[in-house]
């Protein structure tokens, strides 16, 4: 059979032209005053960067995190753009997003970038930003228990409708001895022991953000040694709180899995480590509770493959994104291909994870370039087996991939 010689090309075309639904960031509805990264300086000390320029500069990881943003930022610039070439994911991230704005990626210094990102209007240079990434909605991260986040929804902002939220619930679930003290002094009637009543605490306190930041999932990250079932105060949170809650108000809920925090303290937020998830957890998790909907990513490479393998035994798990250390144009093309041989498009193929606000235009752009890759391939693949592939096909499945799947799991389509 002759293969549609500009197959790849459609494809290309049509990944690039589709609106995403971005289903996890780090980014704020500018609603959300105060927690807004944008610009250069924020831009090059990302803490993918920082962990790359302390394996090229003898300078301590306390003095660089001591140092004002404009000094790190600049130490970057110069060791990772002026005397090296930016050969990583994140040095290259930068390139695409001044190369974006016409701004000079070869530059000596960030006199004429500092000046263009100043001068920008923040309402329009969000709404370029998003045009230019060709993103829809913007999941953000939103702790209930930061007190600057508390302060903005206690205001009861009226959030821009691009922005979605997302009730985070990392200390309940991974400290409570820590975080009862947190609900405590918020008014809630809460003790380390986690009995019956704390539970119901804890659930009247996740209604309660519930109802002020109406979010799409309920999420954590978790570490390698996640497991269940276990009797750990994790897990009876997990139970008796979070699988009724989302339950009740039809939420998913999202775990991320595989983050070993702070394996090198000095680097703070750099400091992350990986490690290999034991996925029967999930298995076991969604066996337990078929009316529950699990948005499920893991951090290692690794477990992956064993994530696709649940997803087709368990239809409400959805595996989204490459998360982190898996946001390489290679790894993110050999993902989302392998999801596809494994799962149809039933997945979420990425997420950006953009912590300040330029990056949706680097992440998305690259991570089109690795999905329309992943895409041909598998496409070819069907020409070959005798499918001819219509236009009407790659409009359709690119559609899902890039919002349908996620628009039908953040309830974005009812
Ligand atoms: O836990 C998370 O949501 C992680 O994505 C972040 O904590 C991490 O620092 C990050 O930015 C990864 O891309
Ligand atoms: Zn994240």
């Amino acid at each position: 059979m002759e293969r549609q010689s500009n197959l790849a090309d459609l494809v290309s075309n049509a990944v690039n032209g589709a609106q995403v639904v971005d289903l996890h960031t780090h980014l704020f509805a500018p609603q959300l005053t105060g927690m807004n990264l944008a610009g250069i300086d924020e831009l090059l000390t990302y803490h993918y960067l920082i962990a790359e320029v302390l394996r090229f500069e003898s300078v301590t990881p306390e003095w660089l995190l001591s140092q004002p943003k404009s000094v790190q930022a600049d130490l970057v610039w110069q060791s990772l753009f002026v005397d090296r070439t930016p050969l990583s994911e994140a040095a290259s991230g930068v390139i695409t997003v001044l190369s974006a704005f016409g701004l000079d990626p070869q530059s000596k210094n960030l006199r004429e970038a500092r000046a263009f990102f100043s001068a920008r209007d923040p309402v329009s240079h969000l709404d370029e930003v998003l045009r230019i990434a060709g993103v829809d909605h913007v999941t953000m991260t939103n702790d209930p228990l930061d007190p600057l986040e508390r302060k903005s929804w206690d205001e009861k902002p009226e959030i821009d409708s691009r922005f979605l939220s997302a009730l985070r619930i990392d200390p309940i679930l991974n400290d409570w001895p820590s975080s009862f003290k947190s609900l405590r002094s918020n008014g809630y009637d809460v003790s380390v022991d986690l009995d019956d009543q704390d539970v119901a605490e804890v659930r009247r306190f996740l209604d309660d953000w519930i109802g002020k930041m109406r979010p799409r999932y309920l999420a954590v990250s978790l570490p390698d040694s996640f497991s269940y079932p276990e009797d750990s105060q994790r897990n009876c949170l997990i139970r008796s709180a979070v699988m009724p809650t989302c339950r009740e108000h039809a939420l998913p809920f999202a775990m991320m899995i595989g983050v070993r925090r702070q394996v090198n303290r000095r680097l703070a937020g750099a400091g992350d480590g990986v490690g290999l998830a034991d996925l029967t957890a999930i298995e076991r998790l969604a066996d337990d509770h078929p009316d529950n909907r699990f948005l499920v990513t893991t951090l290692a490479r690794e477990n992956l493959h064993g994530l696709c393998v649940v997803a087709r035994k368990f239809a409400n798990v959805l595996p989204f994104g490459c998360w982190w250390f898996m946001n390489n144009p290679s790894l993110v093309e050999d993902t989302t291909l392998m999801r596809l041989e494994m799962l149809g498009r039933s997945f979420v193929p990425q997420h950006s994870d953009a912590r300040i606000l330029e990056q949706l235009i680097y992440k998305w752009s690259h991570a089109r370039r690795s999905i329309a890759r992943a895409l041909t391939t598998r496409y070819e693949a069907l020409e070959d087996s005798g499918r001819v592939i219509t236009k009407d096909d790659v409009k359709r499945d690119v559609t899902a991939l890039m919002s349908g799947v996620a628009s039908e799991w953040l309830g974005l389509t009812c």
